[in-house]
C-alpha cells in the first residue's frame, strides 16, 4: 500500500488543472448578474487572480482564454505577464455565438458569407496561439436548428466539416483543435455537434490534431460519462476535459459538488487508461462561473475537488480489481472501487502540499493571504466576464 500511496502522490504532484479566465470575472444567468467586489476588470487582473489559485494550490499554472471575452491588443505580451507571474496560456476558447449574425449559426450557417466570418475568427484564435504559445483551440459551437425542416440536418454537417477542415489545415505542428459537443442549448430541435460520437467522426476525418474535448455538464441526465471517456482514451481521442457540476442542465456548478462520485468514476477510467501520463496529453481544464459564490476561492476548491477524486482513483487497488473481474466476482470487483471511493483522501493531500512547501489547507491559506481585501479596496467595477461581454 505504501507504494500505491507514493506512486499517488507523484502523480498529485504531477497533475495540472487548468482554470478558466471567465470564472474570474461576475457571471450570472439570464435572470441575474450579480456583481462582487474585487472582480478583474481585464484579461490582465484575470491572470493576477488565476496566479493566486496556483499559488496555493499548486497544481494551476495554465489559464484558458476566451475570444472576445479576453481580447488584447499584444497576446504576446499577455503571455510574458502570465510567465512573470508562474502561469502560462492554456486553451484558446472561440466564440461564434455573440454576434448577431449568428441567429442561424456560424460555420454551418447557410450563407457563405457568415460562414466565412466564423472560420476567419477561428484563423484569427490559431494566431494568438502562435503569439501566446498555447496548444489547444477548443471549439464550442452554438449552432443548430430550433424547428424541423428549418434547415437540412445532413447540409449543415457537410458546411461544419469544410470549415474545420480548412481551421485544421492552418495548426502548427503542435497545435490541436479540441471539439466540444453539447447536448442542446442554445439550439432546442438539432445541435450540431450534439454528442461525442458527432465530435469523434469530425475529429477522425480531420486527423490525429483533433481529439474530443468532454465538457462533463453538455450531456443528458444519467448518461454514462466514464464509458465516454475510456472508449476515447482507448481511440486516443480525448483531449481533455472543461470540468464541472451540474444537476439539471449545463449549470456550470463547481466541479465534484453535485455528485463527487461521478467525479471519481471519470477520474478512475483516466488513471486507469493511461489519461494521467504526460505523452497522452488530455487537458484538464475547468469550465465554471461562480456566480453567487466567493470566485477565487470557489476555483480553489474546484481545483481541490479534481485532486481528490484523482486521489481516490490512484488509490483503487487495481490487482485486486483485475483479479475480481477475472474471476467474476461482481461484488468484490464493486468493492474494491467502493473501498477507493470511500476512503478519506484529505490527509494524503494534505501531506503532498506539504511535500511542495505549501500550506495544506489552501482556502484557508487564501483567506489569510489579504488578497481578497486588496482587490476589493483597488478595483472599481469589474466588467461581466462570459455572457454578454
Ligand atoms: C458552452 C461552453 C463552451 C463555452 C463555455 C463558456 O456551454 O461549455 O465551452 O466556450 O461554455
Ligand atoms: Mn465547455
Ligand atoms: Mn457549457
Amino acid at each position: 500500500m505504501t507504494v500505491v500511496r507514493d506512486a499517488a502522490k507523484a502523480a498529485l504532484k504531477a497533475q495540472r488543472i487548468e482554470t478558466p479566465s471567465w470564472g474570474y470575472g461576475n457571471s450570472g444567468t439570464r435572470f441575474k448578474v450579480f456583481a462582487q467586489p474585487g472582480v478583474p476588470r481585464t484579461p490582465w487582473e484575470k491572470l493576477d487572480d488565476a496566479s493566486k489559485v496556483h499559488e496555493f494550490t499548486g497544481v494551476a499554472p495554465e489559464v484558458s482564454l476566451h475570444i472576445p471575452w479576453d481580447r488584447v491588443d499584444d497576446y504576446a505580451a499577455l503571455a510574458a505577464y502570465a510567465k512573470e507571474r508562474g502561469l502560462e496560456l492554456g486553451a484558446i476558447n472561440s466564440n461564434t455565438f455573440q454576434d448577431d449574425d449568428y441567429r442561424l449559426g456560424s460555420v454551418c450557417h447557410p450563407d457563405p458569407k457568415v460562414r466565412r466570418k466564423a472560420v476567419d475568427h477561428l484563423l484569427d484564435c490559431v494566431d494568438i496561439m502562435d503569439a501566446t504559445g498555447s496548444k489547444d483551440l477548443k471549439l464550442w459551437f452554438a449552432d443548430g436548428t430550433n424547428y424541423p425542416g428549418q434547415d437540412d440536418i445532413a447540409a449543415r454537417q457537410d458546411r461544419l466539416a469544410e470549415s474545420l477542415a480548412e481551421v485544421y489545415a492552418r495548426l502548427g505542428d503542435d497545435q490541436r483543435i479540441l471539439l466540444e459537443y453539447k447536448l442542446f442549448e442554445p439550439a432546442f430541435y438539432a445541435t450540431d455537434v450534439p454528442d461525442w460520437g458527432t465530435s469523434y467522426a469530425h475529429c477522425l476525418r480531420l486527423g490525429p490534431k483533433a481529439r474530443v474535448v468532454v465538457d462533463t455538464g453538455h450531456h443528458a441526465p444519467g448518461t454514462n460519462i466514464e464509458f465516454i471517456v475510456a472508449f476515447l482514451l482507448r481511440e486516443g481521442r480525448l483531449g481533455g476535459f472543461d470540468f464541472n457540476s451540474r444537476f439539471y442542465a449545463d449549470d456550470d456548478l463547481m466541479v465534484g459538488s453535485a455528485d463527487p462520485f461521478q467525479l471519481f468514476r471519470i477520474m478512475h477510467e483516466v488513471a486507469k487508461n493511461g489519461g494521467l501520463r504526460t505523452e497522452t496529453n488530455v487537458a484538464f481544464m475547468l469550465d465554471q462561473c461562480h456566480n453567487i459564490e466567493a470566485k477565487i476561492p470557489a476555483v480553489i476548491r474546484s481545483v481541490m475537488n479534481v485532486q481528490e477524486a484523482t486521489a481516490k482513483a490512484l488509490l483503487v487497488d487495481r490487482d485486486a480489481l483485475t483479479a475480481a473481474q477475472a474471476a467474476g466476482d461482481v461484488l468484490a470487483a464493486n468493492a474494491v472501487l467502493m473501498d477507493a471511493y470511500n476512503t478519506d483522501v484529505r490527509p494524503l493531500l494534505r501531506e503532498v502540499r506539504e511535500e511542495q512547501g505549501l500550506n495544506p489547507d489552501p482556502v484557508a491559506a487564501y483567506a489569510a493571504s489579504g488578497w481578497q481585501e486588496r482587490i476589493a479596496a483597488e478595483r472599481v467595477g469589474g466588467e461581466q466576464a462570459g455572457w454578454g461581454a
